[in-house]
């Protein structure tokens, strides 16, 4: 069969930006990867990496003529799923589309019912082989009722319908290698649209699923709380497919890459044997860091660890479910730097329900003054599938019938117009001050580091070779203005 995979662009507004970094869709390739050794005619288009408008979206289809469009909805991603569903189906209304990801997992049953003209399938949870079972169906079986593909809600004569859960899959070992040749724009490792690196740049993943349960977070709902991962020599396996296919930098996209911390250090041992030429970069729990772990890390090539610090305030991690306090967060930080991690990275969350100004000036202060290389400063979002959601629908502040087609600021929900204003206006002055060229004092205290550091010697060389670009872009990132989860406006302001 003939099947497109496109994993949509959030912004639907012309002067919305979306900053978020610029990865490869791991899972529609993976999808395709399955179905093309499968022998079907796959192409992928990453609309949120190469920024296509709508229209090109439409011309692009047309030109692939496929008999399936599957597109990865993410919450954010949703109603750009379903405008390019209109314009595709109103192309071609015998085209099926089939929709994956977080969002059809959890909303299945209201996207059948208010858009059951544009979208014929959802398919819910992480398992792969749910998309080629019903690809499998739609090729061979068509007319009947599909009662037997575990893992999809669809309609049939007028009634919704929603097959029992795909069991998690067990065995990450038996995935293939993704097949990135499907790509066809080159990708970069890039922090809030600054670009690192200019060599190539991938994702990839050891384990799959958290048993944690944190209330912002949907990963211990869509994967059940099953934790499972690859074998280490698996992943060097990969390591060494990547290498040789010219990546050199590779970043983790695990939901807690380190649950299990001795298969994290037999992988860095057998990578080290193999003396490949590769960067990686994960994101990790602070409680679970420990010296000899993150030296082991660092000698096989780990650069960069992003730790969800989240907040100083042990009263809104405790509300988050986190199960850290911030003094843990001082730690790790520490730890990581004196086992010569190169890049630190804290992830921080502004404006839980009721959160006070303080406690926000409280987390922005910590950020600032917690010894790590950079920060995001994100304002907590809620969509259905997260504890959070649940919580705030429980307590009557959101309407989930309203609500449930996109990612709502919890600000939005539990704060007056001039408390949203402060919170918004302290984390645009931040990063303001943080992201300025007047800071020659921190650049000065970043020059011994850098010096001794050579993976950012090569991050600051590749700043310079391209600094009309990387100028730019602080220029631009110092002029946005929040505008949601990861979203910005320019309002009237010129972009460059
Ligand atoms: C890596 C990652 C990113 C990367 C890459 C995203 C990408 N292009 O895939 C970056 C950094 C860009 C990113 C950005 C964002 N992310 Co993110 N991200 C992740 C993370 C950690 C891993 C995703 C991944 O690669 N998984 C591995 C692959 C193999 O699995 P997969 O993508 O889930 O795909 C499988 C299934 O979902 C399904 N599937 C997926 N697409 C489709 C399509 C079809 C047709 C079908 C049938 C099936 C299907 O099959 C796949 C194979 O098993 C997840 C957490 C998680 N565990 O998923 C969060 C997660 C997906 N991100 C999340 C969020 C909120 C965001 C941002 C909004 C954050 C922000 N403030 O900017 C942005 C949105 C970006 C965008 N362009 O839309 C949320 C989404 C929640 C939701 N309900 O939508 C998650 C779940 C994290 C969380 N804490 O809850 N993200
Ligand atoms: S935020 Fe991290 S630790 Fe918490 S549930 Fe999600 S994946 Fe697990």
């Amino acid at each position: 069969m003939k099947i497109a995979l496109i994993n949509p662009n959030p912004i639907l507004e012309e002067n919305e930006h979306f900053y978020g970094q610029k990865w490869p869709p791991l899972g529609i390739l993976l999808l395709g990867t399955i179905l093309k050794n499968q022998g079907h005619q796959v192409r992928l288009l990453d609309q949120a990496s190469n920024g296509y408008g709508f229209d090109k979206v439409l011309e692009w289809i047309k030109k692939v003529d496929p008999e399936v469009l599957g597109i990865s909805a993410m919450t954010v991603g949703f109603l750009s799923s379903i405008k390019i569903s209109q314009m595709a189906k109103k192309w071609n209304p015998n085209l099926k589309i089939v929709l994956g990801h977080y969002h059809p997992t959890f909303c299945a049953e209201k996207i059948l019912k208010k858009y059951n003209v544009l979208v014929d399938y959802c398919v819910r949870g992480e398992n792969e082989y749910i998309f080629s079972n019903l690809i499998n169906y739609l090729e061979n079986d068509p007319n009947l009722e599909p009662t037997d593909i575990l893992g999809i809600s669809y309609k049939f004569n007028g009634n919704i319908k929603h097959n029992p859960d795909y069991p998690v899959n067990k065995n990450l070992d038996e995935l293939p290698f993704p097949d990135r040749s499907f790509l066809k724009i080159p990708y970069h490792q890039n922090l809030a649209g600054i670009e690192l690196m200019d060599s190539k740049f991938t994702t990839t993943f050891f384990t799959r699923g958290c048993p944690h349960s944190c209330t912002y977070c949907a990963v211990s709902k869509f994967s059940n709380r099953q934790y499972r991962s690859k074998s280490p020599e698996r992943l060097v396996e990969e390591f060494s497919y990547l290498t040789s296919k010219g990546y050199s930098e590779v970043a983790f996209v695990d939901d807690n890459f380190s649950f299990n911390l001795k298969n994290v250090s037999k992988f860095c041992k057998l990578l080290k044997k193999e003396n490949l030429d590769v960067n990686w970069h994960v994101e990790m729990r602070v409680d679970q860091v420990t010296k000899e772990l993150l030296e082991e890390m660092a000698l096989a090539g780990c650069k960069s660890i992003c730790f969800g610090v989240e907040s100083a305030n042990q009263r809104i991690l405790n509300y988050y479910n986190k199960r850290i306090t911030p003094e843990q967060s001082l730690k790790a930080i520490k730890i990581a730097k004196s086992a010569k991690i190169d890049f630190i990275i804290g992830l921080f969350m502004i404006g839980a329900p009721f959160e006070t100004l303080s406690e926000c000036k409280n987390t922005i202060r910590f950020a600032l003054n917690s010894g790590v290389d950079y920060f995001f400063l994100n304002i907590v979002e809620t969509w259905p599938g997260i504890p959070m959601w649940d919580d705030l629908v429980s307590r009557g502040l959101i309407n989930e019938n309203d609500r449930w087609e996109s990612s709502t600021r919890v600000i939005d929900l539990t704060h007056t117009a001039e408390q949203r204003k402060r919170i918004l206006d302290m984390i645009t002055q931040t990063y303001r001050e943080y992201i300025s060229f007047k800071r020659i004092g921190w650049m000065l205290k970043m020059l011994p580091s850098m010096l001794l550091s050579s993976y950012k010697r090569k991050v600051g060389l590749n700043f310079l070779k391209h600094f009309r670009t990387g100028a730019r872009t602080i220029v631009r990132l110092r002029n946005l203005r929040l505008s949601g989860f990861g979203k910005f406006t320019t309002e009237d302001q010129p972009i460059f």
